[in-house]
């Protein structure tokens, strides 16, 4: 596999260099300056991949080429967003960065309640938990029609849960939920902002969201297969409605649905096996089989998962998905791929978050130096152990 890591831009206090000497040759990133729906210039894409070349490093995965929320909406004039989209593409093809990670997730991109939650051993992880959740939902964003959503008990613990927060609490529970994560598609809500922005989406149904992404795609297949790209959508985190919006790339059928209606190659898949393993429903083991030739770009980590909805990022070789048999999959599938002489056999993989350790580097949540320094160690050592082993 492409032993990848997802590096910030040279802003990110992570430096190339320091990802290097971790182990990693391929690089993860996005022009994050570029507003969603601008063009990304073939000028700049360039700088930035000969800077990550100079590192001894290569380019590997686009995350994410971010699709505006006005395609997602339909919203008059979104055309044009499209036609953007198209044109940052095949900048991007004619350059050579041919992965492209995106998702569909409406307003809220990765969600978490919270991002500073002590393990055992001291270290800190990211969670989602459902009684904090619910008090944001019901009682801190109030919005209509939350309360029918959740059961008795689910509400009698998300009511306990408000009533202990202080102000500095709801505080930061509103600013993990609305404020964004890294990546994330928007830059953010206040609570006032994300009541406004929810109401624009009252009609958007599951089957309306569904139909908008198809279209998206048969849009831009043709520059893809031109430019011998490939699209890996990133499945919904946590995958399932929040909010009461539509997420249509939860589960096996989601993607069953999306592969039928755009067969074409390029349509493939980010197997991001925590947010998958993060709803009941999905068995990770069970996905990547199914789904083995779509994915060209894997994100490797775990959770564990608690009563209710809850679930905090588990280390890497410890959580509820079995990443060595993940591994396994991936690594046949890439043989498969050679020996039929495929162009795209590899597949880029990157630790995904990581644990905040003593001493650590961690001015993004989820994605700190020495937490993923031990994630892609301890990946390497499973990776190269399959290798030699199958
Ligand atoms: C979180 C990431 C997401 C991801 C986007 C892809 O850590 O996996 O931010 O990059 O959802 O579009």
């Amino acid at each position: 596999m492409l032993q990848s890591w997802r590096w910030f831009g040279p802003r990110d206090p992570i430096s190339l260099t320091k990802i290097r000497q971790a182990g990693a040759t391929g690089i993860v990133t996005a022009l994050h300056d570029i507003p969603a729906g601008e063009v990304w210039p073939k000028a700049a894409i360039a700088e930035r991949k000969a800077l990550i070349e100079a590192h001894g490093l290569r380019w590997s995965v686009v995350e994410s080429l971010p699709v505006p929320s006005a395609v997602r909406l339909a919203e008059p004039g979104h055309e044009r967003y499209v036609e953007r989209y198209q044109e940052s593409l095949a900048n991007l093809g004619e350059l050579g960065v041919k992965a492209i990670c995106y998702n569909f997730m409406p307003v809220i991109d990765w969600t978490r309640t919270e991002l500073e939650w002590r393990a055992p051993d001291g270290s800190i992880a990211l969670r989602f938990e459902s009684a904090a959740w619910v008090a944001f939902d019901v009682f801190l964003l109030q919005r209509p029609g939350a309360e029918a959503e959740y059961d008795q008990r689910q509400l009698a613990a998300g009511l306990r849960y408000f009533e202990a927060l202080d102000a500095a609490g709801r505080e930061r529970l509103i600013r993990t939920v609305a404020a964004g994560l890294p990546g994330a598609n928007e830059k953010g809500y206040s609570l006032e902002g994300l009541r406004n922005e929810l109401e624009r989406w009252q009609s958007v149904t599951p089957e309306v969201l569904r139909s908008r992404l198809v279209a998206f795609l048969k849009a831009i297949v043709p520059v893809c297969e031109r430019h011998g790209l490939r699209m890996c959508i990133h499945p919904d985190d946590p995958p399932r409605p929040l909010l009461g919006l539509p997420r249509i790339a939860s589960c096996q059928m989601d993607f069953d649905a999306l592969f039928e209606a755009v067969p074409s190659e390029v349509n493939g898949l980010t197997l991001c096996v925590g947010s998958l393993t993060a709803g009941r429903h999905n068995d990770a083991s069970a996905l990547v089989r199914h789904f083995a030739p779509r994915i060209h770009f894997a994100h490797l980590r775990t959770v564990l998962l608690e009563d209710d909805d809850s679930f905090v990022e588990a280390d890497h070789l410890a959580g509820d998905a079995n990443l060595i048999d993940i591994g396994r999959v991936l690594i046949a599938e890439e043989r498969r791929r050679r020996a039929a002489g495929l162009e795209h056999a590899e597949i880029a993989m990157r630790p995904d978050h990581g644990r905040v350790l003593e001493g650590d580097i961690a001015d993004m949540p989820g994605y700190p130096w020495l937490g993923r320094l031990k994630a892609l160690s301890e990946l390497r050592g499973m990776l190269a152990a399959i290798e030699q082993l199958t």
